[in-house]
């Protein structure tokens, strides 16, 4: 079993239901703003752990926690860009990146990477 993570697995799909896929990349982006290092701008363990509860993530043990920000951890700094977090919870869902794959590649391009740069 992947412990709480399956937490996201049920909910995503559902959430894309609900949002389209603009607004669940809308979703994920306010989840990042709560889950973030406001003076730094990145999701570090510290913040991960500090803020885990406002996701219903309370429950995950430190390690886990880790193992979350290592798997998203792209570009090796230890912590989550909100393009690394975006993909790491797409990646936790994989029954939604299948259904969602096309709007998906269009909205990281148009939207995200658009806003960030
Ligand atoms: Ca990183």
């Amino acid at each position: 079993m992947a412990g709480n993570l399956v937490r996201f697995e049920d909910f995503l799909p559902t959430m894309a239901d609900k949002l389209g896929g603009d607004g669940l990349i809308e979703e994920l982006c306010n989840g990042f703003q709560l889950l973030m290092d406001k003076d730094k701008g990145l999701i570090t363990f510290e913040s991960l752990k500090r803020n885990s509860s406002l996701l219903g993530l309370q429950d995950l043990r430190d390690d886990e926690l880790l193992s979350m920000l290592r798997e998203g951890d792209s570009d090796g700094d230890g912590a989550l860009n909100q393009m690394e977090f975006c993909v790491l919870m797409f990646r936790l869902s994989p029954e939604l990146m299948q259904s969602s794959k096309r709007w998906l590649e269009e909205a990281m391009v148009n939207e995200l990477v658009g806003s960030m740069f």
